[in-house]
């Protein structure tokens, strides 16, 4: 990305496509003299007024030809989204008439700019750090209401706060520590039960936030729950039902399904998405068995299983055997074919897996599949505090475990007795990670990383 600020960038902010009404936006010195070029007021005003909307048209200069009418309005520094000079023309919503615009602006002195870069000059200017910048993009591509509040929050700086006030107890710890250094015989006596206490605290709160990631992880990109069992159990009827279409093929023949499926679902806006696949046990085709091994990679990886026993015929070893396979996998065990007269001995499954949860349910006619979906998201994504900080991002939860853990290898040299200097120097190094963390310390790789998942525009 670009680091220079004396361009003045030029790009459509709307997304692709035919609209109501396109934006056109523009930041850089020159801003306003770019956008006087290309769109003249009606009402000709020797000073645009600040945050106002100000009637007008788009103009081709060289030809003198109106294009289209509009509206423009000037944001001055430091008081825009990017600290810039910023103007944002409306137009009406043609790509045809706003890739004109740009094209005019570009002539008129602009550069088209790159994808993020007005959020990108936003940090640069230092309106907002790279955890809200990220918050920004999550914002925008946030597919459940869940996801736009949290990524609202830390846009507003929420997540920034709570590492800002991590930081600031990590550096008066350090002082605390360095001052017991300094003065060793003075009555300045801080105990280093003291430091202690202030380095748990801290361990645990950050533990928190990076456990929190998994619920962020779920949000953002789902979960994926695998459906298991034995061939003709009833997995691709029980898939169909939770997507409530007839996706997968089902037939009463054992080995139908040969490869797996996977398909997306919503239960109560959080993202699922589930696998159906060749029944584990004997195959009788070479492309089922090829079916089986990749899902069994798949369910090794899943966020949850569905284990489906078929009720209706007595457990078999098979049965046992995948219990005991997946036996430290978040899982449900559903009961299919409740419909049916029962054969199966669910005690003597359930006492094989103590404390698993379990359902009955019917693929057929659809008993309990409301229970089921319920389940699925208590199980497998666990519910979201309201006030809790979450994290999003895995570059955000690495660095979080790097704070923590410089923080424990602090609290392992204060057990062994070191001295304090080497404590102090421990704690220390927690401060490169929180620089990287809000984007205090610049690195190139994760700037482009961040920003090329922008869209232009923005
Ligand atoms: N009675 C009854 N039959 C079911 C139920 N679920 C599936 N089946 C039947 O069981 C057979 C195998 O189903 P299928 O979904 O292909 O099983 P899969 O091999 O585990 O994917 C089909 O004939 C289904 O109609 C159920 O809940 N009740
Ligand atoms: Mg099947």
């Amino acid at each position: 990305m670009n680091q220079t600020l004396e361009d003045t960038i030029i790009a459509v902010s709307t997304p692709a496509g035919h609209g109501g009404i396109g934006i056109v936006r523009l930041s850089g010195p020159d801003a306003v003299g770019i956008a006087r070029r290309i769109f003249s007021l009606k009402e000709p005003e020797p000073v645009i007024p600040d945050r106002k909307m100000c009637f007008g048209y788009l103009l081709d200069a060289e030809s003198r030809e109106t294009l289209d009418a509009g509206y423009l309005c000037y944001f001055p520094a430091p008081h825009s989204y990017t600290r810039e000079e910023t103007v944002e023309i409306h137009l009406h919503g043609s790509p045809v008439l706003l890739n004109e615009a740009v094209r005019l602006g570009i002539k008129a002195g602009a550069r088209l700019a790159h994808p993020g870069e007005f959020t990108f000059r936003a940090y640069l200017n230092g309106r907002i750090d790279i955890i809200q910048a990220e918050a920004i993009n999550d914002l925008i591509r946030a597919c459940s209401l869940d996801q736009a509040r949290i990524s609202f929050k830390q846009m507003e700086g929420s997540l920034s706060r709570k590492i800002a006030g991590i930081r600031e107890k990590i550096i008066e710890l350090l002082t605390l520590v360095e001052t017991s250094l300094e003065f060793p015989d003075e009555e300045v006596e801080i105990s280093t039960g003291q430091i202690k206490t202030v380095l748990l605290k801290l361990i645990g709160e950050l533990g928190h936030l990076s456990r929190s990631y998994e619920q962020g992880r779920a949000l953002l990109e789902g979960l994926t729950v695998a459906i298991l069992g034995k061939t003709n159990v009833g997995k691709s009827t029980l898939f169909n039902a939770l997507l409530e279409e007839e996706r997968a093929i089902v037939t009463p023949y054992p080995g139908t399904t040969r490869d797996f499926i996977r398909e997306n679902v919503r239960v109560d806006g959080v993202l699922i998405k589930l696998v159906d696949m060749a029944g584990f046990g004997q195959s009788s085709h070479p492309a089922e068995e090829e079916g089986i091994t990749r899902g069994q990679k798949l369910a090794e990886k899943a966020d949850g299983l569905l284990i489906v026993l078929d009720s209706s015929r007595e457990e078999s070893p098979e049965d046992f055997q995948l219990l005991k396979r997946f036996w430290n996998k978040k899982k449900l065990l559903v009961f299919n074919k409740s419909d049916l007269e029962p054969a199966i001995n669910r005690q003597n499954i359930l006492d094989s897996m103590p404390g698993v949860d379990w359902v009955e349910v019917s693929a057929l006619t659809g008993k309990n599949l409301d229970r089921l979906r319920k389940m699925m998201l208590d199980t497998f994504a666990p519910r979201l505090e309201r006030q809790e900080e979450i994290i999003l991002h895995e570059r955000q939860k690495v660095l979080v475990e790097n704070i923590k853990s410089s923080l424990e290898n602090g609290l392992e040299l204060l057990d062994e007795g070191s001295g304090e200097e080497l404590v102090a120097e421990a704690i220390r190094e927690a401060l490169p990670a929180i620089g990287q963390l809000t984007g205090e310390i610049k690195s190139q790789e994760v700037l482009d990383q961040i920003f090329s998942r922008f869209c232009i525009g923005k």
